[in-house]
């Protein structure tokens, strides 16, 4: 099967006072759009089943921080949109916030159109900080709630394609689609919420539509592969986030996008024989790539001083 039909689920806000039942309801009506549409796959957004608590301060172990988490996956309240979309054929990525023990993810799980898990992915890049501080005007505490994700990128062979994961700021790593890419992704599903008015400069603001965008693109494009984005958008808890929901081909087109801050479905016809012929040429990684050269990729994590050659390496008279 070279075309998997999928649909985006845009979701607009969801306040602190909504339940998981609510957001299921609508959940459950973005479904069945997508099926009168045609699709086999439908990408929801990160912590698709709250609103995004990250934004309050709580302290760990508390039992209200503790209620924003899945006790099991499905539960009562998710079982609903398991069953519905296996009814209807249709797989779907999910993303929520995971109990694991007395461990905490960001997570996102693949589920494939018979109401199967078939992969996980917990998010590896969590921005934010691990501590509050009342000098910013917003909250971004993720460092402070989710562990560091432990199962890399993986990217399962599920509905005909090879299907990877990532959860929102991976999307600004390169490094995220690459070790998918190495993988021979085809179509990247991710979820996001991206607040602004945190306290950053009004530039990183005003410009947050364009850096999202850029990102999915830049990608898709230098890794051949759909990518499959939906936000959780509009105001919530007093914090607007973006939507901008988009489905970028692997030539790096956008071919369907979001027109709202709400709950929104967009589609498109991913062919993944679209990809061919920069797998063959531009981006044939096993002709191209120069492993040797990326040392400092895997060695280094923050930038430190500049790596130069010799003069005599580089050939210069003086040497
Ligand atoms: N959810 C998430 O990862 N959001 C980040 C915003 C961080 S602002 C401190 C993002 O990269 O969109």
């Amino acid at each position: 099967m070279e075309a998997l039909v999928t649909g985006v689920a845009q979701m607009g806000p969801i306040q602190k006072i909504d339940s998981r039942a609510a957001v299921v309801r609508r959940m459950l009506a973005l479904l069945a759009e997508a099926k009168a549409r045609g699709c086999r796959f439908v990408v929801f957004p990160e912590l698709a089943l709250t609103t995004f608590f990250p934004r309050w301060v709580y302290e760990p172990g508390e039992p209200a921080l503790d209620a924003w988490f899945e006790d099991a996956m499905p539960g009562p309240e998710t079982r609903p949109l398991f069953d519905a979309a296996a009814a209807a054929g249709i797989g779907f990525y999910l993303g929520y916030a995971e109990k694991a023990g007395n461990r905490r993810f960001n997570t996102a799980i693949l589920v494939d159109g018979t109401g199967r898990i078939v992969g996980k992915y917990r998010k590896v890049h969590l921005p934010g900080h691990a501590e509050p501080d009342p000098s910013r005007l917003g909250e971004h505490l993720e460092k402070r709630y989710f562990h560091v994700g432990d199962l890399g990128f993986p990217v399962f062979e599920t509905m005909g394609a090879k299907i990877g994961m990532c959860i929102c700021n991976d999307r600004r790593w390169p490094e995220t689609y690459r070790v998918m890419g190495l993988q021979g992704v085809e179509l990247i599903a991710l979820g996001y919420n991206t607040p602004t008015g945190l306290g950053e400069p009004y530039q990183a603001a005003a410009q947050a539509n364009m850096h999202n965008e850029l990102s999915l693109r830049a990608g898709a494009y230098q890794n051949a592969t759909w990518v499959a984005a939906a936000a959780k958008c509009g105001v919530e808890g007093g914090y607007p986030m973006i939507g901008q929901s988009m489905i970028v081909s692997p030539l790096g087109e956008v071919v369907a996008m979001a027109a709202t801050l709400e709950d929104e479905l967009i589609t498109a016809r991913c062919d993944m024989k679209l990809a061919a012929y920069a797998r063959t040429e531009i981006f044939n990684f096993a002709r191209h790539r120069r492993p040797e050269a990326y040392a400092l990729i895997t060695d280094r994590v923050g930038a430190g001083e500049p790596v130069v050659p010799s003069r005599a390496q580089m050939g210069l008279d003086d040497a």
